[in-house]
């Protein structure tokens, strides 16, 4: 079998996934009814697959251990494609990546983008329903492609409805599916024989980054940082996602104004307090107690990796018992908040699904609650030394962003096209478009100039970091209340000669974002695909938002640039040639360390006492850019 057969078999997996006949029974083999026997149970085939609740996480682990076991490359093809026939498509579509992303058979494979899949999960359902109707009305033999505007569905009575176009944006929602399926929270080290490095400090940061990166769009839309969820009686906006999930024919539940959380059959909300408490004990006395009652120290290596696993909190955490699952169970509870005993048999809202969970405000609220639970172990830690900070003999002389003009960057919307006829069939052999408005910015490279002031080469981590330079009212952030707001730009080795060094590096080329992907009609016809594309490559942040939008007057943001000594941040890694490390920064890299030995986030995940000026060592620089908005 070519690759390119093997990839077209995986593609039939995922064809009109969202709308698959589930038929309820296998019953072509002995063997492969025994083996799919009881997978899928418990979560019906209209229910909402959600990866933050056990009951369906557990249906889900079944299920991709049963693929993983698959004898072949296809047989593992043959047992999906049955287990297609029985499951629930969100749960299969999940384990079967899991499958995919982790069978050695599979490597050089990918699946198609999410957004394609499961169009259903990006797409308002009024879009969806349009797009029927004008395919259906078509001429015969009329072959010109079907595009449907997807309209806007808020209003300037709801003021959040501002950053609707950051929060519904078709592929940070398809990022944050991939992310949770590169790092399942039921990943199992023992099982696999492999642990995925630092996946509980993964799990912090890359969250935290995604509310870094949500103040400053709040900042740049004139709106207040977020206030973090912190009361568990607190009364939660509303949020309405007009998305409805076409195979079934129901919905993501809306949430009206004023709610609040109550107990659920599973989960008390006095359960969540109680944990919410344990980990705070935990934190202040630097040490959690593990199942056999041992203490476990949160030390500085590995107290933050240790709180992610017992935060999220996955197969990794030291003591379920104890600690529960304070995030995971929060997305259940906030998504079930208007039926919680299910006596209506109401549809959960977007919180329950990594595909939809990002469109709701309410997801930032609560991660910042969550990342202020972290953010308590981390400013318990003791400062950054000056020679931790410092990397002697090396001075950044200038750092500059190339653009139109020099240090600006421009953004703007610009429509983009979502192919749904893989989601549906249309009955069409033309193309059927979702149509929407994104957020762009202009391409543009960073200028440093680096002073290696030794008399041999040295290598250098280039790290490129951005905050806002106001708050809310015009103040002048403090350089530990920005801590909160940098966010990650790039991450890079260099080579730094004797003299004056100048670095160019492109924005395309950052290490937070996903540069390419290959699209399912791509994958399909074999043609002008990137073979250096990988499953695994379907995690990364969209390019099209590595900036903030800024605002229309031109808004000021500290573009912050280290060089630190590569010899101390290095891994030893365990390939010469790792597959696809395009999005390192929030991805990690496959079946590898994370590729950096210096804390996520560093040098900002600690406290700073010191101002700019104090802290500031020769080889850090601080150059003041514009962001600005184009109407
Ligand atoms: Cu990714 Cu709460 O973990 O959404």
């Amino acid at each position: 079998m070519t690759i390119h057969d093997r990839q077209i078999a995986v593609l039939k997996l995922y064809k009109y996934l969202s709308v698959a006949t589930v038929t309820g029974g296998v019953h072509e083999d002995d063997d492969v009814d025994a083996r799919l026997h009881g997978i899928g149970k418990g979560v019906s085939t209209s229910e909402i697959f959600s990866c933050f609740y056990p009951k369906h996480l557990e249906a889900a682990e079944k299920l991709y251990k049963v693929l993983y076991e698959a004898k072949s490359f296809d047989d593992f093809i043959h047992l999906a494609e049955q287990a297609r026939t029985i499951v629930n498509p969100s749960l299969f579509a999940f384990a079967t990546e899991v499958a995919l992303l982790h069978r050695p058979d599979c490597k050089g494979l990918s699946v198609p983008n999410i957004q394609e899949v499961f169009s259903d999960k990006f797409i308002p359902a009024a879009t969806l329903i349009r797009a029927f109707i004008e395919a259906s009305v078509k001429t015969p033999g009329d072959e010109s492609d079907v595009v449907v505007d997807v309209k806007e569905h808020g209003t300037i009575l709801d003021p959040e409805h501002k950053l609707a176009y950051y929060r519904e944006d078709v592929e940070v929602n398809a990022h944050h599916w991939h992310w949770h399926i590169v790092y399942p929270s039921t990943w199992d080290a023992k099982y696999f024989g492999k642990s995925k490095d630092r996946k509980g400090e993964l799990f912090y940061y890359m969250h935290q980054q995604m509310c870094a990166r949500y103040d400053c769009e709040r900042l740049s839309n004139g709106l207040q940082r977020m206030v973090p969820f912190h009361n568990f009686d607190e009364e939660l906006e509303g949020y309405a996602p007009h998305l409805t999930h076409i195979g079934s024919g129901r919905y993501y539940s809306s949430r009206p104004d004023h709610m609040t959380l109550h107990d659920l059959s599973e989960v008390d909300v006095l359960d969540m307090i109680r944990w919410r408490e344990r980990i705070m004990q935990a934190i202040n006395l630097r040490h959690v107690i593990d199942e056999h009652n041992k203490e476990i120290p949160l030390d500085e290596e590995h107290g933050v990796d240790i709180l992610g696993a017992l935060i999220e909190s996955s197969h990794d955490s030291v003591n379920k018992e104890f600690y529960g699952s304070l995030h995971n169970w929060g997305h259940i509870m906030m998504s079930n908040i208007h039926d919680p005993d299910g006596r209506f048999q109401e549809t959960p809202g977007v919180m329950t699904d990594t595909a939809t969970s990002l469109r709701d405000p309410i997801f930032y609220r609560f991660h910042r609650f969550i990342d202020n639970v972290f953010q308590e172990y981390k400013v318990s830690l003791p400062e950054y030394t000056r020679e931790q900070l410092n990397f002697p003999d090396v001075e950044v002389v200038g750092a500059r962003v190339h653009s139109d003009i020099d240090n600006v960057i421009h953004t703007y919307m610009v429509m983009d096209e979502l192919e749904l006829s893989h989601c549906m069939n249309f009955g069409t052999a033309a193309s059927v478009k979702a149509r929407y408005h994104r957020l762009d910015h202009d391409a543009y490279s960073y200028s440093i100039s680096v002073q290696n002031n030794g008399s041999t080469i040295k290598h250098g981590t280039v790290r490129i970091f951005l905050a806002p330079v106001h708050d809310e009212l015009g103040n002048d952030l403090s350089l530990d209340e920005q801590r909160y707001l940098f966010i990650e730009m790039d991450k890079f080795k260099t080579e730094l000669r004797p003299g004056k060094n100048t670095i160019i590096r492109g924005s395309f080329d950052s290490s937070i974002t996903l540069s390419r992907q290959n699209t399912f009609a791509k994958l399909e016809h074999g043609s002008d695909i990137d073979e250096n594309l990988t499953e695994y490559c379907s995690c990364g942040w969209p390019s099209h938002l590595l900036v903030p939008r800024g605002n229309e007057k031109g808004m000021d943001f500290d573009l912050f640039v280290m060089v630190t000594d590569w010899e101390k941040d290095k891994v030893e890694s365990a390939h010469d040639d790792p597959l696809c490390t395009d999005a390192v920064s929030y991805c990690g890299v496959i079946d590898d360390k994370y590729p950096d030995k210096k804390a996520m986030g560093f040098p900002f995940d600690r406290y700073i006492s010191s101002d700019r000026e104090k802290f500031l060592s020769p080889n850090m620089r601080l150059t003041k850019i514009i962001i600005k908005h184009d109407e």
